[in-house]
């Protein structure tokens, strides 16, 4: 057994950084412990509050937000923190060397119904010249990502990282230690499912409602293949697959409402998600270019995410 402290050292990761990862990861188990009593430890609901994006929070959205933002701020390797729960960039150690996003909670959605959800999370080198409590720290493009990586609390809780080389999959043993099962992730080329939310069909553009329909209509199709189709309705689980078993995972923008740039956040959700599925051979883009070539604006800002099997994610880009 491998665990992630000794694969880090391994991987010649500077020590700084495997102590912030070290850090980060046991906070992770501290929500792992949380999710997995539920509703014993009246986790469940939502938490009568709204986040900046409008989005009403549970109450594991905020307690998984506040067991991360007290772990990182006590780190004296953390300069920033940013995350979905909160408005803006909070600062740590001026001088510290690293700047740390996550979704401390995705897939919200599921937590009452005991489905799949995880955080999501990405390490930045902090802008020396930059405040720690500015939203520039983050405005860097993914590509400049240190680490990147997710937890999925799923019937194992287990642990996705890439520091720059492969993607590897971690899952937590009984001691709370990321013991190594999976050294290098790797997504086919090719593939045969597809995951997205088809009620949203109607909303998007003309040229991605028959890209769907041609993998819909199967081995009579233009395709001349069946494609099948997975939704988790969270992230983690859906990307989770793809890494396991290939496939794409598309969240694109609708051409009307609420979700018209797309639903997914671009600093910790979209970009920790390309860096890991592209490390693993795969595509992520949002249609037109690399995810991690989108210059960032906003500190919430929303992208379309297509990612996945990289000849499928090609065909798509231009279309969308
Ligand atoms: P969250 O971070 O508030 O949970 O929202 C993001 C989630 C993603 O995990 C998932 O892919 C998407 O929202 C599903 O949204 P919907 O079911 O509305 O299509
Ligand atoms: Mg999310």
């Amino acid at each position: 057994m491998q665990s992630v402290a000794s694969q880090l050292n391994q991987d010649k990761t500077p020590a700084p950084l495997t102590e912030l990862v070290l850090t980060l990861l046991s906070a992770s188990t501290a929500i792992a412990h949380k999710v997995r009593q539920g509703a014993l430890a009246g986790v469940l609901g939502s938490a009568a509050q709204q986040n900046v994006q409008g989005e009403t929070q549970k109450k594991l959205d905020v307690i998984a937000n506040d067991i991360l933002k007290e772990a990182l701020l006590a780190s004296a390797h953390v300069k920033s923190v940013a995350s979905e729960e909160e408005d803006n960039v909070v600062p740590g150690n001026p001088s510290g060397a690293y700047v740390v996003a996550f979704d401390p909670l995705d897939g919200s959605s599921n937590i009452d119904i005991n489905g799949q959800i995880g955080t999501i999370f990405t390490i930045y080198r902090a802008l020396p010249d930059v405040a720690a409590d500015s939203h520039k720290q983050f405005a860097q493009q993914g590509r400049a990502q240190v680490c990147a990586g997710y937890v999925l609390y799923g019937p194992s809780t287990q642990l996705a990282l890439t520091t720059g080389g492969p993607s590897r999959l971690y899952t937590l043993d009984p001691h709370d230690t990321y013991q190594l099962t999976q050294a290098e992730l790797a997504i086919a080329p090719e593939c045969q499912e597809f995951s997205v939310n088809m009620s949203n069909l109607r909303h998007w553009s003309p040229a991605l409602q028959g890209y769907i329909q041609s993998l819909q209509a199967g081995k009579d199709g233009v395709r001349s293949k069946d494609f099948n189709m997975r939704w988790n309705g969270a992230m983690v689980g859906d990307v989770h697959r793809v890494l396991m078993r290939g496939g794409i995972f598309l969240y694109p923008a609708n051409t009307q409402g609420a979700v018209h740039n797309g639903k997914l956040r671009l600093l910790y959700e979209a970009n920790p998600m390309a860096l890991l599925v592209e490390r693993a051979g795969g595509r992520a883009s949002d249609g037109k270019q690399a995810i991690l070539d989108i210059e960032p604006g906003t500190l919430h800002q929303r992208v379309p995410v297509f990612m996945g099997a990289a000849q499928e994610v090609a065909k798509l880009e231009g279309l969308v």
